[in-house]
């Protein structure tokens, strides 16, 4: 079998309107911590990380390893952005779903070849150091899916 091409669920994206209040609420409801902050121009967001724990594997070993995962909370910069445009036709929500690969640049080679719509041709700069790429909700069934190689460490 070959080895899968998304690792873990690296974190759920979800618009915003107001990253303050979200980031309290999110703080104060769910006990999670704010792992980095970060103002992305080119993305057209501000946006929080908070940390929600190492997973622990359901069931055994069978159920995988233990891993990291996030809650990213997406405000955008203006109306005419990514974001933008989702909150005003959708309302706040999940916006995304980012999923850890091991080289974001040879899996965009890959899914290319098979013929998969991407929105990023190259990968760009993410969130907390990771290099990202987006593949287009049309070729996955509706869903936003991002790719996250996470910076060295
Ligand atoms: C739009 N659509 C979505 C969607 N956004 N479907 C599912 N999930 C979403 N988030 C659908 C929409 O309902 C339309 O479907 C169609 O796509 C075209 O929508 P649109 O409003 O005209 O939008 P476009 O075409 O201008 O842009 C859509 C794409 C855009 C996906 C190309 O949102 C994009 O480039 N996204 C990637 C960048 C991004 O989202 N950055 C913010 C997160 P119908 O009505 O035609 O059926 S930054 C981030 O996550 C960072 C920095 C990180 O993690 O590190
Ligand atoms: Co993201």
């Amino acid at each position: 079998m070959t080895s899968p091409l998304l690792t873990r669920i690296d974190h759920v994206g979800i618009a915003v309107r107001d990253l303050d209040a979200s980031i309290g609420f999110y703080e104060s409801t769910f006990g999670l911590t704010v792992a980095g902050r970060e103002t992305n121009d080119a993305q057209g967001v501000r946006e929080a990380m908070l940390y929600v724990a190492d997973c622990i594997p359901r069931g055994g070993s069978a159920a995988g390893p233990p891993g990291a995962s996030y809650v990213q909370l997406l405000e955008p910069l203006s109306d005419e952005t990514p974001v933008g445009k989702f909150l005003a036709s959708r309302g706040e929500g999940v916006h995304h779903i980012g999923y850890g690969v091991a080289d974001v640049t040879s899996a965009l080679e890959q899914l290319r070849a098979d013929g998969i719509r991407l929105v990023d041709e190259q990968p760009r700069h993410g969130s907390l150091g990771a290099s990202i790429a987006f593949l287009h909700p049309k070729s996955v069934g509706g869903v936003l899916t991002e790719l996250v190689q996470a910076a060295a460490t």
